[in-house]
């Protein structure tokens, strides 16, 4: 039997495992990557593990999220890391250099390799063939301490491309595509590969973009073959040496097979509040729009950027809409500023941002109220944008740049004549914001530099026989870990400082949940399905247990933040009959009354609603390993007691 692309790099890189579906497997990591606010913690947790130098091929720190410095924090957190970075044998890409993982594909991702960051849409090194995974920070810090980073070996499922897009449909629109026909949590526990005739047809960076996107499917990754394409893409950007061919072998087998025939895709929007909510862009031609925001770690390369400024080129924004682009990385917008496209944008009245991620993480340019924005981001989560009723739709550079001159939603393919990018045989490389780490001999001089605002992250303790706890939170289907942990201008800068972070945890959907579960002391939250969905933010898992929780109880949850849960010492528990979920009621007391045996023997467990008298199910399906890591309270104490 033959293997896919993503098996074959599994194979290579399993150190524990059979590479059976469904079971545990720890996989050897070449390349590691960290963004600032989720990096801060990393390194944190990097630091108490005492390992002197990264035992990584290449582990990168990007300063892309927190980059509006209202207060001394961000600027304190970015030095920390820069100087972490020196000490510790870690690339450090200055706030200014673009967005983790845009330069990530332009500078150091490899094909074949496997690469771990802390965020979830490090999949986008997907693109050009690495196995590329989101995870959360510990993770992290542990995989550049040479140790592996366990997956469940996923089911692979095969998306066949076929065809060529019509002219102004974009790779987005196949992503989008994707995302209706699957939903986002039916990605979960799965890998998406992509094969087909249309491959070739797409370049690396829109190639990068639809493997970015698989984050929003809830899948472990997304990965495309690598072929000339490839070849081309490393050797413009000066790195051929790098490339290596991967293709599936012909009897590969696949748990999924779906066909998508690119000729008749057309325009999409993913529409408020879920990025599976997808509508044709011709349905919702002619309704008037606020807001357009272009950029972020998909659909700000050479070639969008190249097509948004050709489609603005002479005329101007509409008069009631707010235009925005930033560039993806300083080699594009240094590109953009020496060929005039950026002349072009800014005489047709875009507002230029920095290469960060800015709006999409709601660092300004969040819309007015109930505003209609339209953004080439990938994520529409309530609240996000930093205006409670804005109203985001996710599109396009195409959709997105004909609408900012219309005013209303326009269907780009009545653009007219199609355009089309040429890449260049040569991007312009100048890595002068990328610094090198100290050599060995010269780290023991290298001080590492904290401010006030970095705080120890909170300390978890080895599992009790028995919990008793109160339901201090009941939600409902589709949480998000920006419900958990909200991003924005206010509350990124506290991503250092927990016990600061905490006062906001789930205040999006009920504001005395920090107060309530602090003065409860221990408590257990319940939630529907597809709990935790988005991002691979930590701060997620630690501020609730900050605040005494110490199980969740869900109908099901999603990957990263299982993940994130189980490395912080909280319990991640699944109703085995989902009905039971009306069974629990806000501060009801509950009990675990035989936790540590019932985790120890097997993967059910029982709890008590006092309140109600009722005994529920529950599922706490655990690896060997991660047993013990929730015996221990958490990977921390795990790693300090495993090595
Ligand atoms: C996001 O897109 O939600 C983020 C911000 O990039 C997060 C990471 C974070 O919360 O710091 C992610 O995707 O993991
Ligand atoms: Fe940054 Fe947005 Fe990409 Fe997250 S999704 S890495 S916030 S640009």
């Amino acid at each position: 039997m033959g293997y896919s692309i993503a098996e074959k790099i599994i194979k290579e890189h399993i150190v524990s495992g059979e590479m059976v579906k469904g079971t545990d497997n720890g996989l050897k990591i070449d390349q590691t990557l960290t963004q600032d606010a989720t990096g801060t913690m990393a390194y944190l947790e990097f630091e108490a593990m005492g390992v002197p130098r990264v035992k990584t091929e290449r582990s990168v720190a990007y300063i892309d999220h927190n980059t509006l410095q209202t207060g001394f924090e961000n600027a304190d957190d970015h030095r920390f890391i820069q100087t972490v970075c020196k000490k510790h044998g870690i690339y450090f890409s200055r706030p200014g250099n673009g967005i983790c993982h845009q330069v990530h594909l332009e500078r150091f991702s490899r094909p074949g390799k496997t690469l771990i960051g802390s965020d979830s849409h490090t999949p986008t090194g997907g693109g050009i063939g690495m196995l590329a995974i989101g995870a959360g920070g510990l993770d992290v810090a542990v995989a550049m301490g040479g140790g592996a980073y366990y997956i469940t070996m996923p089911n692979i499922v095969k998306v066949e491309l076929k065809g060529e897009l019509k002219p102004w449909v974009s790779a987005k629109d196949i992503i989008l595509k994707v995302l209706e026909i699957m939903s986002v949590k039916g990605g979960v526990s799965k890998i998406i590969e992509y094969a087909g005739e249309g491959v070739k047809t797409l370049s690396v960076p829109q190639r990068a973009t639809i493997t970015n996107m698989g984050a929003e499917l809830g899948a472990t990754t997304s990965i495309f073959p690598s072929d000339e394409t490839t070849r081309e893409f490393l050797k413009a950007q000066g790195r051929e040496e790098d490339y290596v061919e991967l293709k599936a072998d012909e009897d590969a087998v696949y748990d999924e097979h779906i066909i998508i025939d690119l000729n008749e895709l057309e325009p999409l929007a993913a529409c408020p509040h879920s990025p599976d909510n997808i509508k044709p862009i011709a349905s919702l031609a002619g309704q008037k729009i606020d807001q357009v925001c272009i950029g972020s770690c998909k659909n700000s390369s050479y070639a969008d950027l190249m097509t948004v400024a050709h489609i603005l080129k002479g005329k101007t924004v509409h008069p009631d809409v707010s235009l925005s682009i930033a560039p993806g990385s300083k080699q594009v917008l240094t590109m953009l500023s020496e060929n005039g496209a950026l002349a072009d944008m800014i005489a047709a009245g875009a507002r230029i941002l920095e290469s960060a991620c800015g709006p999409c993480i709601g660092m300004g340019q969040s819309p007015n109220s109930a505003g209609i924005s339209l953004r080439t981001f990938n994520r529409n989560f309530l609240g996000r944008s930093g205006t409670k009723d804005g109203q985001i739709y996710l599109v396009s550079p195409e959709t997105a740049a004909a609408s900012a001159l219309t005013g209303v939603f326009t269907d780009p393919t009545t653009l007219g004549e199609g355009y089309k990018v040429e890449m260049p045989e040569k991007f312009l490389i100048n890595d002068n914001m990328i610094i090198e780490p100290a050599p060995v001999e010269e780290m023991d001089n290298i001080k590492v530099l904290r401010g006030p605002n970095i705080k120890e992250f909170p300390a978890s303790s080895e599992m009790e026989d028995s919990i008793k706890a109160t339901c201090s939170l009941k939600v409902e289907d589709n949480i998000t870990t920006d419900h958990i942990m909200p991003a924005g201008a206010k509350i990124l800068p506290l991503r250092s400082n927990i016990p600061a972070i905490s006062q906001h945890c789930f205040t999006v959907c009920d504001t005395e949940f920090p107060n309530r579960a602090k003065t409860l002391g221990s408590s257990i939250i319940v939630g529907g399905s597809n709990y935790g969905q988005g991002s691979s933010r930590e701060h997620a898992a630690l501020a609730p247990l900050y605040l005494g929780v110490k199980a969740v109880l869900v109908k099901s949850f999603a990957r990263i933040h299982r993940a994130n849960l189980i490395n912080a010492g909280i319990l991640p528990l699944e109703f085995i009959n989902e009905s039971d979920y009306e069974k629990i009621s806000l501060f009801d007391e509950l009990e675990l009354p035989n936790i540590k045996a019932e985790i120890l023997e097997g993967d059910t467990v029982t709890l008590l609603n006092k309140t109600t008298g009722e005994t529920i199910k529950a599922k706490c399906e655990l690896t060997q390993r991660q047993k013990d890591i929730a015996i221990c309270g958490g990977l921390l104490n795990y790693t300090k007691l495993n090595g």
